[in-house]
């Protein structure tokens, strides 16, 4: 059987769809290979002394453990030299990174939260890598933190790397969503699925039940539906599963459907949401359109919402389209 790597999938993107530019394809394929290098990280665990805290805090005030430290030097060093980049952000870097001089700048920015889903990294869970490449509007070499705040919709290019029982990396250039697996032998990306597709409808939801309490009420009523069952009133059964690493619940509902939700908490009542609107929110976003599913803030189309900041935070409801759309309406008739 011929088999397609990921270097074969993107010279056909850029020759026949046209999809993409050279500086493009570099790019993703210098991201795919500092994911393979995160992987074999990941891989070691205790035995390289990789789990555990770093001793450090990010700028959102959370402790980084070294695979979030090690993972974000890697996609840093990999992305610095190539010529593709006018900067790069990251969840665990308060500010952007400039592209040093010594190297030459391009018109991208990339940015990535490096290793997703954290806390389940020392008790051998599914985690990953988000990440989504931008075009700068700016002049070469000329970018500011302002330069990064563009809606989700100009994107070029959005995937996640999944650390799981296979090593996967999912990927969208704006022409439907391709899935690689890590063929580990030959230390390449294989594609495995072509156009991934979630179902409309849907019988499966993700989402942190022990914050219900905190709930806004459109989300709190959506949910308590979903638990009344085949004698409520969606006359059906539901089932949950919340993996807390959101590429592993992104991954699912890719592949047989879902919803995710991360709503906004009363608690902090400033804060709107837990995950970030840049490298969490609006590469997932992308996908999942992608892929035929929706995403709402639960009020407006996540990848049209205007970033203020590099670390915003945003309510995320993605996946099943009929289903976020229920949730959104839901939101709608609360207003
Ligand atoms: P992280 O980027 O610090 O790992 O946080 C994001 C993660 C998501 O992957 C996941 O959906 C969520 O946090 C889980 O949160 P919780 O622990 O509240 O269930
Ligand atoms: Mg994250």
């Amino acid at each position: 059987m011929r088999r397609t790597t990921l270097t074969q999938f993107l010279v056909e993107q850029q020759r026949s769809a046209r999809a993409i530019k050279p500086e493009l394809r570099l790019l993703i394929e210098v991201v795919g290979r500092a994911c393979k290098a995160i992987a074999v990280n990941v891989g070691k665990g205790a035995l390289a002394n990789m789990l555990g805290s770093a001793g450090t805090e990010n700028v959102q005030g959370e402790v980084q453990k070294k695979l979030d430290v090690i993972s974000n030097e890697i996609l840093m060093e990999a992305n610095e030299w190539g010529g593709h980049l006018a900067g790069m952000a990251s969840e665990e870097m308060e500010t952007i990174h400039e592209i040093p001089n010594r190297y030459p700048k391009g018109e991208y920015l990339l940015l990535f939260d490096p290793l997703d889903g954290s806390s389940n990294i020392d008790v051998n869970v599914s985690i990953g890598t988000i990440f989504s490449v931008l075009k700068s509007g700016d002049e070469l070499g000329q970018v500011t933190e302002k330069s990064f705040l563009l809606p989700g919709t100009s994107q070029v290019a959005a995937g996640y790397a999944v650390y799981g029982p296979t090593t996967l990396l999912v990927l969208t250039v704006g022409t439907g969503v391709y899935c690689f697996t890590l063929d580990r032998e030959m230390g390449s990306w294989v594609l495995t699925q072509s156009n991934m597709k979630i179902p409309h409808d849907t019988q499966e939801f993700a989402i942190n039940m022990s914050n219900m309490r905190h709930w806004e009420s459109p989300v709190r009523k959506y949910v308590d539906e979903l638990l009344l069952g085949e004698t409520g009133p969606r006359e059906k059964n539901f089932n949950m599963r919340w993996v807390a690493s959101m590429v592993a619940d992104v991954h699912r509902i890719l592949t047989r459907g879902g919803i995710f939700m991360y709503p906004r908490d009363a608690r902090t009542p400033d804060v709107p949401g837990k995950l970030r609107l840049m490298y969490e929110a609006n590469p997932m976003s992308f996908i999942v359109e992608q892929a035929g599913g929706a995403a709402t803030n639960g009020h407006e189309r996540i990848l049209e919402v205007r970033p203020h900041k590099l670390h915003e935070r945003i309510s995320v409801i993605l996946g099943s389209k009929n289903e976020v759309e229920r949730v959104t309406s839901y939101h709608r008739a609360a207003l």
